[in-house]
């Protein structure tokens, strides 16, 4: 017999809600539901992998059973164990390495958001370790962390018929959020709206752009300071709302008498024209939106000041809570997820063995409890384990050298950290170096291949989902299972709670399934599991102008920074020994002068990189086991515009090698539209088809560009330890083919 059930996609953040045929247990088919949200048909109409479900539920590359490594670690060779067996054993292993070396030995790695990570996160809290290690310094947290010191807590663009102006910096939402992005731009109103694409590529936004404005990567800060000496000089800022409600303007506004459009044209190498008509644009709009992404979070030292800047940037516009522009976000009716994490519960002992202490002042547990005492006092809660996360650095650091305690022990969950993180050759020695390795995923990952366990996880379609951005705002989205997990693959939190029930922490997980500890999150804003999975939401929306609304003394209640104001001047930065104004940080460099010198020998050239611009169809490390998307996107590759491929005596096609002193990696050429001299790589690329362990590892040491990266903390941004995977430099030469990627090579046995 047929059912017809409600469930959802995970392949990207959307979650689009499906109706699943069942029969027998099995799913037969899958539909789109525009019913539950994101209710629009466009988005699944728009997308290229919602169809993959059907095919990845029973893909032959799925991991179907617990797995115990047999042979040398990476050999390969692996047995299939029993769920009791594999769970025993790792609770007993890391029970004795807690023993032996104390409650930070375990570490754990999490990657972008494809999963809940906040039952991993009960389980270390519970365990005693701080060191989780993740995406947080460079993909999510740098935005977060300087909304909430400037403005309280975090925006959310708010993109309506009432936006007269759009800023579009560092990100590239037709490739990497495409219908949204399409969505937003409808959404402006008919009459025509300035469109600046920030970016030093010409991206297909950068294709609806009116101004395309492509600076020298990481000086964007100094970019954002000029647009405010132009919004400053020519009288466009809203006088009203600054008096009232910014601290710091008159300091700001010396701060920025220096950036002239002319100097900044100089740092940025952007036209002086295109500088002023970006901020005329800006500073005069009722109402301006903008929107940011990696571009500008993941280049060390400035992203900081960079975000800073833009916040700044917002405020003395009068662009902060305002409709158009951006809205102040508000904490969860639902349980946040820092008490689902149980972080407070058992802070001092976490805090007590943070490896961040006193490297990144504020991404550390100190930095965590001044900042969450500010947004308290509007209520608002912040999650504590993705802003306190260990800094890849320093847990290495002590995997490598036990110092300052020994960490032998990795778990992790939802990500590819031999194709993700930074430098790849360290993660790997390293890794190989552990005790125990347990990996969560569905498949036999570059990462599994080095595992001790890997644990089969349950997809979307077999597990609940409940997507809540990190507690940082009041939505929550998802939905139910349509089936059983398959074989004996489980859900990731089934994982972690019979891993805790294992080492006593019986009483913390007190929901045995997962859609019981949804339940029990959505409790306290009165929505039961059920409407829950006939709405597939569940959301508040945000008033505007909040900072007017009475508090407790019947004063407006302003922001919940250390001025009440929104701090143009952060006081709270300077207080934990940071700069109260943003300015340009010193970039990363990965090649010295004797490499540079000895590679220009050998035929090479010394230019600047980028890294790991989104494409379609695929996602970081995942997909490339579709044979459909191989097919289309064959080979990665490095890009170049016309003008610098000529100079370089390079040609589309070529092979070229891109190296660092950290290591290197092939890719073929490509040219594009972009800044002169510039050298952009895909990230992300291995071969899945290949064997997964020694010695091609999946075919990740090819093409993978994090090869040639570092997460050395010295050159990090200082206050929350960013790294760089733009506005680095590198060497490139032309090589001989073929690679890996192409038909008909292949690997030797
Ligand atoms: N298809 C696809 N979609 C994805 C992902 C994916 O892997 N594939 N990943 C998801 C994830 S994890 C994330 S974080 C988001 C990221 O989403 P986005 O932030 O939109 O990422 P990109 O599309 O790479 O856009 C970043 C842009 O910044 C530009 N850039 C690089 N350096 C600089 C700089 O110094 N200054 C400026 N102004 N611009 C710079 C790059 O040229 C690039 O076009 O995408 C998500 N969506
Ligand atoms: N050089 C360079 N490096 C980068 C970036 C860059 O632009 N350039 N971008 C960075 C950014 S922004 C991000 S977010 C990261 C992304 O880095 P990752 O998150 O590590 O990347 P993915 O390849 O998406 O890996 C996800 C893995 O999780 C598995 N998976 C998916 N869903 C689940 C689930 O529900 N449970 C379990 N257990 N497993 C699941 C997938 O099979 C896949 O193997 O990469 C970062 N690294
Ligand atoms: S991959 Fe496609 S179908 Fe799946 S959630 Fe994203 S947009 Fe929706
Ligand atoms: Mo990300």
């Amino acid at each position: 017999m047929q059912e017809k059930k409600p469930t959802n996609c995970h392949y990207c953040g959307y979650c689009c809600a499906f109706i699943a045929t069942v029969e027998d247990g099995r799913v037969v088919d899958l539909e789109p539901d525009p019913t539950r949200y994101p209710y629009d048909p466009k988005i699944l109409a728009g997308c290229r992998r919602w169809r993959m479900n059907l095919d990845a539920l029973d893909g032959a590359d799925r991991v179907n059973y617990p797995l115990k490594r047999v042979g040398e670690r990476g050999s390969g060779q692996w047995q299939r164990v029993s769920w009791d067996d594999a769970l025993d054993e790792i609770a007993s292993r890391l029970s004795a390495l807690a023993e032996e070396h104390g409650r930070g030995v375990v570490a754990s790695m999490i990657g972008g958001p494809h999963a809940s990570f906040w039952p991993l996160h009960r389980f270390m809290t519970l365990f005693g370790s701080p060191n989780n290690m993740g995406i947080g310094q460079i993909c999510w947290n740098p935005r977060i962390w300087m909304d909430v010191l400037t403005f309280g807590w975090t925006v959310e663009i708010d993109i309506s018929s009432d936006t007269e102006c759009l800023f579009v910096w560092g990100t590239n939402p037709a490739e990497s959020d495409n219908s949204a992005f399409w969505q937003a731009i409808r959404s402006m109103g008919a009459s025509p709206v300035p469109v600046v694409v920030i970016d030093p590529r010409f991206t297909r936004t950068a294709g609806v752009a009116d101004l395309w404005i492509a600076p020298k990567p990481g000086t964007d800060c100094t970019l954002a300071l000029g647009f405010m000496n132009v919004i400053i000089e020519e009288g466009l800022v809203d006088q009203a709302f600054v008096d009232e409600w910014c601290h710091g303007f008159d300091e700001l506004a010396e701060h920025v008498r220096a950036y002239t459009p002319e100097r900044v044209s100089e740092v940025c190498d952007v036209p002086v024209e295109s500088i002023v008509q970006a901020a005329r644009w800006f500073g005069s709009a009722k109402a301006a939106a903008l929107i940011s992404g990696r571009g500008i979070d993941q280049v060390g030292a400035s992203v900081a000041p960079t975000h800073r800047a833009i916040c700044c940037l917002r405020a003395i516009t009068g662009n902060v809570d305002k409709p158009g522009a951006c809205v102040i976000a508000e904490g969860s009716d639902f349980v946040p997820e820092v008490d689902l994490e149980l972080t407070l519960e058992h802070f001092d002992e976490l805090a007590a063995l943070c490896l961040n202490t006193p490297y990144t002042p504020l991404q550390c547990y100190d930095g965590y409890r001044k900042a969450a005492a500010l947004t308290e006092r509007l209520g608002r809660r912040l999650p504590a384990r993705y802003l306190t996360s260990a800094h890849p650095d320093l847990a290495l650091r002590a995997m490598e050298t036990g110092e300052p305690y020994p960490i032998r022990a990795l778990i992790v969950q939802a990500t590819n950290p031999l194709l993700t993180y930074a430098d790849t050759h360290r993660v790997f020695k390293a890794l190989m170096g552990l005790d125990l390795i347990v990996v969560l995923d569905y498949y036999l990952t570059s990462t599994a291949s080095i595992a001790d366990f890997v644990l089969p996880s349950a997809g979307a379609i077999e597990r609940p989902l409940f997507q809540a951005h990190g507690g940082v705002a009041n939505i929550a989205y998802g939905g139910p299972k349509a089936v059983e997990p398959y074989y004996e693959r489980k859900c990731d939190y089934d994982i972690f709670r019979e891993l805790g029930l294992r080492l006593g922490q019986a009483e913390e997980w007190p929901d045995e399934t997962f859609e019981d500890a949804i339940a029990s999150t959505l409790a306290p804003c009165g929505m039961d599991w059920e409407t829950y999975c006939l709405l597939g939401l569940c959301h508040q929306p945000y008033g505007y102008y909040k900072h007017l609304k009475p508090g407790s003394d019947g004063k407006p209640q302003g922001f919940a920074t250390s001025t009440g104001k929104i701090e143009l001047a952060s006081e709270t930065l300077f207080a934990l020994g940071g700069p109260r104004l943003p300015k340009q940080g010193e970039p990363r460099r990965l090649c010295g002068p004797d490499f540079v010198e000895e590679a220009r020998r050998a035929g090479a050239a010394y230019l600047p990189l980028i890294t790991g611009p989104r494409k379609q169809p695929y996602n970081a490390s995942m997909y490339f086991n579709n044979e459909s998307f191989r097919e289309k996107v064959s080979y990665p590759v490095v890009e170049v515009s016309p003008e610098t491929a000529a100079d370089l005596g390079l040609q589309k096609g070529d092979y070229v090698e891109i190296a660092t002193e950290k290591g290197s990696a092939r890719f073929i050429l490509d040219t594009a539209t972009m800044r002169y001299g510039l050298i952009c790589a895909d990230y992300g690329w291995w071969h899945p088809e290949w064997k997964p362990g020694a010695p091609h590892f999946g075919g990740m040491w090819e093409s993978n560009v994090n090869c040639l990266t570092s997460c050395s903390i010295e050159e990090g941004e200082p206050m929350i330890g960013t790294w760089s995977y733009n506005d680095i430099d590198c060497v490139i030469r032309k090589v001989d083919g073929p690679l890996s990627w192409q038909k008909g090579f292949s690997p030797e046995p």
